[in-house]
């Protein structure tokens, strides 16, 4: 069993040992609940209003080959990933956080028009008191069935996966590692406000879940709004982390594999009805993220996140390292399973 907990110390080459190719099984007792640690373009028919976007199947047993909702764009989901990141680091703090904090709430209100700051502060241990800020938006507030959709913005302060140490002070440009996901979630913004699903989708997205640098002063967003949540208590929750990486391909994260193995089904499903050759079969790691802290308020929630990436927590995560393609390949799936719920 492999656990990816923080550890200032692991060293890149060690992060790059792969085993997560393989299946594990993890038993349920062991959940560690303690903190501490090639899609063509869409097609728009606009008499009804009804967008579809057909996708390539290649597998034998992909027998839906669309995406519900008007087409999810890549290329402009791809232009907010780089915009994210030229705005300089995210860190809490810093002109580039304030930056990208009010261009957040500005794009969420172009579409769902509700967007507000969940402002919160954070006292470093022997250091100063930070002033962070999780962004929360909503679609159909009336609907039953509720799902959170969440990313986190903030931007690792330390390039701590550095192998020279004159570089591993340096603040990430986060273009995976930050940007990947919260680029997604504007996006779909986008197409739910265009075609209203019939669920409630609520967008949190969540400040210093990096900050670090060790898992006490990680998850900061997450564990505040979990404790003082802008939204009734969802359904269930999908998190997105580092899933811009260009070589995309990862298994079910194992700690949402049991506590909410049902919503990991329910994407994987969609994935494999898109022919989405991205999503692995088996479980992979535990990766300690910011769907821990919703789980333990009693939320079912999963993290899609593609761990493998060379880049992690060092200069080189740019977006040269990621493509509009796994942008798309992730905004589509979340769509399917947004809008196929009832
Ligand atoms: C994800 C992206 N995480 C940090 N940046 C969470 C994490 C923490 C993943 C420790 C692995 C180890
Ligand atoms: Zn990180």
């Amino acid at each position: 069993m492999r656990e990816v907990r923080h550890n200032v110390g692991m060293h890149r080459a060690n992060f790059l040992f792969r085993l997560r190719r393989h299946a594990v099984m993890f038993p349920l007792a062991l959940l560690p609940f303690a903190l501490g640690g090639g899609c063509s373009p869409g097609s728009a028919d606009n008499s009804t209003g009804v967008v579809t976007s057909p996708v390539a199947s290649p597998s034998a047993s992909a027998p839906t080959a669309s995406v519900p909702g008007p087409a999810f764009n890549a290329t402009r989901a791809f232009a907010d990933l780089e915009k994210q990141v030229a705005f300089g680091t995210r860190v809490p703090g810093t002109e580039g956080h304030a930056k990208t904090r009010d261009w957040l709430l500005e794009e969420l209100n172009k579409t769902a028009g509700n967007a507000k700051r969940q402002d919160f502060t954070y006292k470093v241990p022997g250091g100063p008191t930070l002033s962070m800020s999780n962004i929360v938006a909503r679609f159909n507030p009336e609907a039953k069935t509720q799902i959170l959709l969440c990313a986190h913005w903030d931007t690792r302060p330390t390039a701590d996966q550095e192998i020279e140490p004159d570089k591993q002070n340096k603040p990430i440009p986060g273009a995976n590692d930050g940007a990947s996901g919260v680029a997604v979630l504007l996006e779909l913004a986008r197409k739910f406000a265009a075609q209203k699903p019939n669920v409630g989708v609520q967008i949190v997205l969540f400040d210093g879940e990096d900050y670090g640098p060790t898992g006490d002063n990680m998850y900061l967003g997450a564990k505040h709004y979990a404790k003082n949540p802008a939204f009734p208590k969802p359904d269930y929750a999908i998190l997105l982390d580092m899933i811009g990486d260009r070589e995309l391909s990862f298994q079910r994260e194992a700690y949402s594999d049991m506590q909410a193995p049902e919503i990991n089904d329910k994407v994987w499903d969609a994935a494999e009805a898109l022919g989405r050759k991205e999503f692995l079969s088996g479980v992979g790691r535990q990766i300690t993220d910011d769907h821990i802290p919703l789980q333990e308020a009693g939320i079912k929630a999963i993290d899609l996140i593609d761990f493998d990436y060379a880049p992690w927590h060092t200069l080189d995560d740019t977006p040269d390292k990621c493509s509009p393609a796994s942008l798309k390949a992730i905004g589509d799936v979340v769509a399917k399973v947004v809008y196929e719920e009832k």
